[in-house]
């Protein structure tokens, strides 16, 4: 398996190339090109200009995250062919400069939810937290605002200052939206995606819903063992997979996420595996945590013992990290938590492999 990690090109990241490189163990970047409109062709000019960058600090670009699928596709409109087409050519151009796997995610409106991004833990350091009740209350038409004070000047991805702007509309746009017609909705973007992707050699990995329960009364698909099994079942191709994140699917305490990398990956239907750790309370709420078993409710050895079990060839990274030594950066996106996290993931490799 190869260690990676997110980097956020142009200019919207406090985190440099040169310091990623200088993490042990690293291999190369997850990156995306935020500047372009969720629909758009992704140029291949503006892709080679990244590529080029990553390159000449000496680390690879082989998994993108996220190519953002347009909510005409997940609503199933008319208008939909058009943005499909455009994935298609942004996968053509990925594939060109080297890119295996894209990530993704199929959650109407929201990336992921949180009531918190800078909840102190009693070390004092700052990580997301939810609190499902504040989220029931909030009103998604003020989030742009509340969203662009506590995310210390970053635009957070999945929560653009454009699409949050029209939320009220959109939330109402998916009233009549079942789970079911958004489990077909997902089949026919797949259907004409996935061949394109097998063509062009770039796997297909979808994010699981973050958290993994319905918010807003929005139709969320990817939260549990079942819902995962029925979408990767909508189109059967090893390009059709899944990236494992130990830490939405795992937000829910019903998962056992061991038994997903071993389902899943053990059939190659896993490219990407995030890896953090929550602390699970009462009911649905979780704060995130730092990445060590011992400090948050999920059992990190178990997992990438799977993970070693299953001879997992794909990529890996240390998922969300805590605030910590008066770091200003993106929430969650700090450099020095997330480093010791990739060194922990990594001294747990090393030891189970020599213990095999
Ligand atoms: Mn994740």
């Amino acid at each position: 398996m190869k260690m990676t990690f997110r980097w956020f090109a142009f200019g919207h990241d406090s985190v440099t190339l040169k310091q990623i490189k200088q993490i042990p163990g690293m291999s190369g970047v997850v990156t995306s090109i935020l500047d372009i409109p969720v629909g758009e062709v992704w140029p291949i000019e503006a892709v080679t200009r990244l590529k080029d960058e990553v390159s000449a600090a000496g680390l690879e670009m082989e998994v993108i995250e996220s190519v953002n699928v347009h909510e005409d596709i997940k609503l199933g409109l008319p208008t939909r062919d058009k943005y499909i087409d455009n994935y298609i050519e942004c996968i053509k151009n990925l594939s060109a400069v080297g890119v295996k796997v894209l990530c993704y995610n199929f959650m109407p409106v929201l990336d992921w939810a949180r009531s918190e991004l800078n909840y102190e833990l009693p070390d004092g350091s700052f990580v997301l937290s939810y609190r499902h009740d504040k989220v029931l209350n909030m009103d998604p038409s003020s989030m742009a605002d509340k969203t662009a004070n506590d995310s210390m000047g970053f635009e957070l991805p999945g929560w653009e200052p454009e699409r949050l702007k029209q939320m009220p509309q959109l939330i109402e746009a998916y009233k009549n939206i079942s789970v079911d017609q958004y489990f077909e909705n997902a089949k026919y973007f797949l259907d004409a995606v996935i061949p394109a992707a097998e063509k062009y050699g770039v796997k297909m990995a979808i994010h699981p819903d973050d958290p993994p329960w319905p918010i807003f009364g929005l139709p969320r698909i990817m939260t549990n063992r079942d819902n995962v099994r029925r979408f990767l079942d909508l189109h059967k191709s090893e390009y059709n997979g899944l990236t494992l994140c130990s830490g939405s699917l795992g937000a829910n305490r019903d998962n056992d996420i061991p038994a997903m990398v071993r389902e899943f990956g053990g059939e190659g239907r896993v490219h990407f595996v995030h890896l953090r750790n929550v602390i699970h309370h009462e009911g649905l709420d979780f704060d995130e945590s730092a990445h060590l078993s011992r400090l948050g409710s999920l059992d990190m050895y178990e997992i990438m013992k799977a993970l070693v079990d299953i001879d997992f060839k794909g990529y890996i990274r240390p998922d969300h990290g805590r605030m910590i030594w008066d770091e200003v950066a993106r929430p969650g996106y700090g450099l020095y938590d997330r480093a010791l996290g990739a060194a922990y993931l990594l001294g747990l490799h090393e030891a189970i492999m020599k213990n095999k």
